[in-house]
């Protein structure tokens, strides 16, 4: 496939509430949109998912824009015979950056899937029409107030509650949701805040029939969280550590998780997705997809990841309104407690130019 133009479209999309996590309150989200277009005229698109400020990771978004146009871009355009499965091993040589990274594969997955009128979930080997969905909840100002908004999730069908904890907020919120919802499926996501000498904390919440945690702590504390999972009844799951399948493969050996969070930004992409369901279902561990408050673009992908075999826990794939009242492709909206799988060829949606040109911030014309 050969690319005739790479634009880089910056969008900032304001949040429909104040999201708040142990790292800190989002009230909006810049998005980087990777769009490219092929000598026969047919467009990808994918979203980077970094954040505005490097707090869920190292990576943030003018870093991601300046890896991709003086580092990314060079070695893409070097690539003869280019597809998607060659683009990994072209961007190699530049360390990390797997946000960066995945946005441009998924582009340019994207243009080959619409180009031989394949869907991601096709393409990848989903097996359902349709996921259950999840939902993330924040940590709030008070327990009433989560109260009335896990109450709302509920009534609008979501199947999953995950709170958001951190020390000083973790055994009254998810006490009062436990007595007042009864047996919903729930979990938590620390986002790191706790340390092994907190396992007290989490260990108070051992009656509360948890899920899981996800990611208690640090993103490089494989050893610590298997010796937390031995402290715990909980079982753990992680997300920020998991950065490809090989850590996947590791964090598994040595008893740090027993459920891992699959998010195709955090691992370079969709294909490294792919290899950490199958590392995982390889080993009896249930994946499930997360979320880092993708527009339509990314959802769609991720619905289409969600529905491969090993992903048997809802996922973070909530519908379009929980977080934009407006998003960039017609909205995800939830049926009975799921989100419809795309299938329609490669990402399986069209992002609204009207809706992009009216939060469009900058437009780079990398190629
Ligand atoms: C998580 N996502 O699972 C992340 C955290 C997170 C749904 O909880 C902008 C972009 C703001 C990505 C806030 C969910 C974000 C973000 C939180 C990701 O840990
Ligand atoms: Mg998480």
């Amino acid at each position: 496939m050969k690319l005739i133009s790479v634009e880089l479209l910056r969008l900032a999309i304001p949040l429909v509430s104040p999201f708040r996590t142990s790292f800190g309150v989002q009230t909006s989200r810049q998005v980087l949109v990777v769009k490219v277009t092929t000598a026969d005229g047919v467009v990808g698109w994918a979203e980077c998912v970094a954040l505005t400020d490097p707090v869920y990771s190292s990576e943030y978004v003018d870093g991601a824009a300046h890896v991709i146009e003086h580092h990314l871009m060079p070695r893409l355009l070097a690539t003869g015979n280019l597809t998607a499965a060659r683009v990994a091993g072209a961007l190699h040589t530049v360390k990390g950056h797997r946000m960066a990274k995945a946005a441009i594969e998924t582009a340019v997955l994207d243009a080959e899937l619409r180009t031989a009128s394949t869907s991601f979930a096709t393409h990848l080997g989903g097996v359902v029409d349709r996921v259950p969905a999840g939902v993330s909840v924040g940590i709030m100002d008070s327990v009433p107030e989560l109260l009335s908004t896990v109450e709302g999730y509920l009534a609008e069908g979501y199947v999953r509650i995950k709170l958001k904890i951190q020390p000083g907020w973790d055994y009254e919120p998810v006490k009062a949701v436990r007595e007042r919802f009864g047996d919903i499926l729930l979990q938590t996501d620390p986002n790191t805040a706790y340390t092994l000498g907190d396992w007290k904390l989490l260990a108070a919440l051992d009656p509360f029939d948890l899920l899981f945690h996800e990611q208690p702590m640090d993103e490089e504390d494989l050893r610590g969280h298997a010796e937390l999972s031995k402290l715990l009844k909980t079982p753990i799951c992680l997300d920020e550590s998991i950065v490809s399948a090989k850590v996947a493969a590791d964090a598994i050996a040595m008893g740090a998780c027993s459920v891992i969070n699959v998010k195709p930004g955090r691992v370079g992409g969709y294909l490294e997705s792919r290899r950490i369901h199958d590392v995982a279902q390889a080993n009896g561990i249930p994946v499930w997809c997360g979320g880092m408050l993708e527009t339509g673009i990314g959802r769609a992908a991720n619905a289409a990841l969600a529905s491969l075999p090993g992903f048997t826990l809802p996922g973070d794939i909530s519908a379009s309104n929980r977080y934009y009242s407006q998003d960039l492709t017609p909205p995800f909206v939830l049926e009975d407690g799921h989100i419809t799988v795309p299938t329609a060829p490669g990402i399986g949606v069209d992002p609204l130019p009207e809706v992009i040109e009216g939060l469009l911030v900058s437009r780079q014309q990398l190629l």
